[in-house]
């Protein structure tokens, strides 16, 4: 007798104790959730992997300048990285990502990116030592420079060559 009352009074008690666990877990939790839930959410839609702005330029000579032969070419480069060819054979694989050296086009256009510029190409000079600067030997008239840089293997870098044109006097 005793015992079924007390069944009785417990099955009656349920549905009221899980109404308030389910009340408290709501109210409790629902405020601080969801800031919670939208932070990673949002954070990485405003953030695309920003590529560094590079460029590469001559700092001389200055585009549409007359000079005189020979003439000094100097050249900058930012946001990638300057450094010597390594010795030896080089693999694809060898490749340094983010690294290379500067090519000076003499009367040459900008060579399509990933196009390998060939050593002993005579309008290209490969400054393979991580070198920045050249006297060039120019017959007077215009001329046109291009400054281009390529990687390990001398493959055109995107978006890393300029062009001016100089006039060289007699
Ligand atoms: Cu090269």
């Amino acid at each position: 007798m005793m015992q079924k009352l007390r069944l009785r009074m417990l099955a009656q008690s349920m549905p009221l104790a899980v109404f308030v666990i389910a009340a408290s877990a709501c109210g409790g939790s629902e405020p601080p959730a969801q800031p919670a839930a939208e932070a990673p959410a949002a954070a990485p839609a405003p953030t695309p992997p920003a590529q560094p702005a590079r460029r590469v330029f001559f700092i001389e000579p200055q585009d549409g300048a007359t000079v005189k032969s020979p003439v000094k070419a100097r050249f900058g480069l930012e946001g990638y990285e300057l450094a010597a060819v390594p010795q030896g054979t080089i693999t694809p694989e060898q490749v340094r990502a983010n690294v290379g050296h500067h090519h000076l086009g003499i009367d040459m256009d900008c060579l399509p990116p990933g196009t390998e510029i060939v050593k002993g190409t005579p309008s290209w000079v490969h400054f393979g030592t991580g070198a920045t600067e050249i006297d060039v030997q120019l017959e007077p008239g215009t001329h046109k420079l291009t400054l281009q840089v390529g990687d390990d293997l001398h493959r055109t870098i995107e978006g890393l060559c300029q062009t001016i044109t100089v006039t060289v006097e007699k």
